[in-house]
């Protein structure tokens, strides 16, 4: 059954059961769930939304948004969530690239957006809307008869895209990973048989909604098993800590940044977390004293493990059985991965460090509209390179052991130093840029700049930083600034960044 189909089963099952619940805000049981989904898709329907079509979401977490998503993929069209934090130098990149047909954007947005709309002949509307309001969405899809979309079937092509995540490469701009109906779907039903999902969870949502980890693992998978979600605006580790007690809670998910905060909160062991059933760990390396730390604290061991925005979830520790530090445990049912020589990219014996490749239902289609970059991802005989290196041991467990792709994480975020150095090399004191990741107990990883002015040229780390904002978001903009006569470079004229690792990271250990 076909995620979409499975969510209408749901609904249907559990009509009067909350799915999900906004904490400060409204509450929609999975009846409501699709009412409101039928209204939106009428709206939608309305605006000449067709199949196929790109619809942006740049929503903070409300119900709105996740109305006008699960609408949008229930009419063949394509959802594309953003952040809410991208300047308008980067929103327009998304905007123009994907060729948005409508976006939906919080009403604080409007004098940015307003002006770009003229250059984007695609984008035909873009709503504002007051996303605080319960009210004003509701105004929207007042005259929306959800009778006039409970006709319509549900998309039945597996290969068709429903879902576009932006992620960025060693080179160039962002790409759009398509994600299709069928590779959620094969995600969905291996997260539910792998974690042991039940409809009796209730799952406590603290994660960003415009990533795979929030939307697809957390936010689709409790739909996908009629459970109850229970929504914060933003993470905020007491109130996290208090609401897992409060609502008994038996389902967190979070990056690790997150975990270190929840262990560092003030009498954290005194939280009795002892009727959760799953805390999870992903998108980015579980640090092994983090992992120690927090059965420690709070008596459950982090079930880790490894995923991407190009296939969603890979690898995971097992639900029963042996939770392994530092691994991200076996392939999910139905996902084979592999360690290959780099160069030959020939199987390697297991214990020996090689490019992880994967295979399987959930690997995305391709990257939008870039027939080269996606046959480039992929191996002639269809296997996914996916730029990390790790290991398998011999009982089927793997281990990560670095990227061999030039990509920095920082609080599970995914930063590509190009798109940093061309922030940089726009501004007009800056020679040279080259932007690496320093290890860091907090962030895992904070973006560094290497920076060479100009001759006679004057700029602070201050200056840089200010002109950083104007073109990225927040979790990119370099928190160190190192100002070098000289880049080390190879032979090639290419900068060697693991030079400069091991010059100016202070906790630098080569992998
Ligand atoms: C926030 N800041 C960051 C940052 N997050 N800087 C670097 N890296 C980050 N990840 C900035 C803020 O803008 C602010 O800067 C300063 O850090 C302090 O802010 P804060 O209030 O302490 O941070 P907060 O807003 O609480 O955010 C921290 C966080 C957040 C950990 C909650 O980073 C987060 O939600 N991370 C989750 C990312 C995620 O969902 N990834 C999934 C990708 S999917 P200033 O200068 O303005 O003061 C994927 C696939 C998979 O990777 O396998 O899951």
């Amino acid at each position: 059954m076909m995620f979409l189909e499975r969510l209408l089963h749901n609904c249907l099952l559990y009509g009067d059961k909350t799915a999900i619940e906004f904490v400060d805000g409204p509450v929609a049981t999975y009846g409501q769930l699709e009412e409101n989904v039928l209204r939106a898709m009428v709206y939608l329907q309305a605006k000449g939304v067709v199949a196929g079509d790109r619809v942006a979401l740049q929503l903070p977490k409300c119900a709105p948004f996740v109305y006008l998503h699960l609408a949008t993929m229930r009419l063949g069209a394509i959802s594309l969530p953003l952040n809410t934090g991208y300047p308008v130098h980067e929103l327009e990149y998304f905007l123009r690239d994907a060729e948005v047909k409508l976006l939906f954007t919080d009403a604080t947005a409007q004098p940015i957006v307003s002006p770009m709309m003229a250059g984007l002949p695609t984008l035909q509307e873009a709503i504002f809307l007051d996303a605080a309001s319960d009210g004003a969405f509701a105004e929207l899809l007042a005259g929306c008869d959800p009778a006039e979309a409970a006709a319509l079937s549900l998309p039945a092509d597996a290969q068709a895209t429903c879902l576009m995540i932006y992620t960025s490469g060693t080179t160039g701009r962002p790409k759009g990973a398509e994600l299709t109906h069928g590779n959620l779907t094969a995600n969905l039903d291996a997260l539910h048989a792998a974690w042991g999902w039940r409809a009796d969870d209730v799952l406590l949502h603290a994660l960003p909604i415009f990533h795979v980890h929030g939307l697809i693992v957390a936010l689709h998978g409790a739909l996908h098993a009629g459970a109850t979600t229970i929504m914060l605006p933003r993470f905020d580790p007491e109130r996290v800590l208090q609401t897992l007690c409060d609502r008994r809670c038996t389902l967190f998910m979070a990056v690790p940044a997150m975990h270190r905060r929840l262990v560092n909160a003030p009498d954290a062991a005194g939280y009795d977390l002892s009727h959760m059933r799953l805390l999870t760990s992903g998108s980015d390396r579980l640090p092994d004293d983090l992992f120690r730390q927090f059965t420690d604290t709070f008596g459950h061991t982090l079930l880790e493990r490894y995923g991407m925005s190009e296939t969603c979830m890979l690898l995971s520790n097992p639900l029963d059985g042996e939770r392994r530090v530092g691994s991200v445990g076996r392939p999910l049912p139905g996902v084979e991965a592999r360690i290959v020589d780099p160069e030959t990219e020939q199987p390697l014996p297991d214990g020996q460090i090689g490019a992880v490749q994967v295979r399987g239902p959930n690997v995305f289609k391709g990257y939008w509209r870039q027939p080269e970059k996606t046959a480039a991802a992929f191996t002639p005989d269809g296997w996914l390179r996916t730029g990390d290196l790790g290991l398998r041991e011999p009982d089927g467990y793997f281990t990560l052991k670095g990227r061999s792709r030039d990509l920095i994480i920082s609080g599970g975020y995914n930063v590509y130093p190009p798109e940093v150095e061309l922030a940089l090399a726009e501004h007009p004191a800056v020679a040279a840029a080259a932007v690496i990741g320093c290890p860091d107990d907090e962030w895992g990883e904070v973006v560094t700049a290497v920076v060479v002015l100009r001759p006679a040229a004057a700029a602070t780390a201050d200056d840089l930083v200010a002109h950083c904002r104007g073109y990225l978001v927040n979790y990119k903009i370099p928190r160190r600034v190192i100002f070098v006569d000289d880049l080390p470079r190879n032979s090639l004229g290419k900068v060697q960044k693991a030079v400069l690792r091991q010059q100016l990271c202070p906790q630098h250990k080569p992998n």
